[in-house]
């Protein structure tokens, strides 16, 4: 794809992290953007990113913001979902308080922007802890979140950089079908024939009649 096609189709969006303390939100956003572990992370900014996700549809600008798990501060967390396009909502697999609270967030989306056409994506992280018991059950869980909240639901390892390409992927293709206006289509452009090249096929196809009379 040229340049100046990359350029027209980057589009920004707006994606925000939530969930408990300890679910995995910082190390799934630093897996995707530079692979890094967050511990070695300093605390000043992990808050905010900005980063260019490439996709078949072309390339779209993802801001990304992290949230802290720890709930003490509702407003600015409300004010943070106000400005929100789209949402992950992460628990643990093996934190069960952590997929309830995923109601408190859908709560907050529902109070500010609805939750009726607002992409959101339930991500049930840390997977690869195979020898932890899920709770509750994978089944469960992806029958409420896909059934009862209407939401997308993936199963991911921010660790060990399972499926975390796919949460954005699938986030960012829901995002662009609810706010079409802001995405317009990304298919390369049917060519018009340029008027002098319909004039030189007219008047070939004449020379080729007379010429058969
Ligand atoms: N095994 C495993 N550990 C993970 C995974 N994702 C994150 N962790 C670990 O869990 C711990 C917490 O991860 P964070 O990304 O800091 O969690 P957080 O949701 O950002 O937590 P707060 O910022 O406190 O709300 C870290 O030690 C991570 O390395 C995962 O997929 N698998
Ligand atoms: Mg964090």
């Amino acid at each position: 794809m040229d340049d100046r096609r990359q350029k027209t189709n980057s589009e920004k969006l707006r994606v925000v992290v939530m969930g408990s303390p300890g679910v995995g939100k910082s190390q799934m956003i630093s897996t995707l953007i530079s692979k890094q572990n967050v511990s070695g992370l300093p605390h000043n900014i992990k808050d905010y990113y900005q980063h260019t996700f490439d996709d078949k549809g072309g390339s779209i600008n993802l801001e990304i913001l992290d949230t802290e798990g720890d709930q003490c501060y509702p407003g600015l967390r409300r004010l943070t979902i106000a400005t929100g396009d789209a949402f992950i909502l992460m628990y643990a697999i093996n934190d069960r308080e952590s997929f309830h609270e995923l109601n408190y967030y859908r709560g907050m989306i529902e109070e500010r922007n609805g939750l009726g056409k607002t992409p959101i994506m339930v991500v049930a992280n840390k997977v690869d802890m195979k020898l932890v018991r899920e709770v509750p059950d994978r089944n469960t869980t992806e029958d409420i979140v896909t059934k009862d909240w209407e939401h997308m639901f993936m199963s991911a390892s921010a660790l060990d950089d399972v499926s975390v390409n796919e949460v954005f992927r699938e986030l960012v293709r829901q995002s662009k079908a609810v706010y079409k206006e802001r995405f317009p289509c990304t298919e390369p452009r049917r060519m018009t024939t340029p008027k002098s090249l319909l004039k030189h096929l007219r008047d070939k196809y004449k020379l080729r009649k007379q010429n058969s009379m």
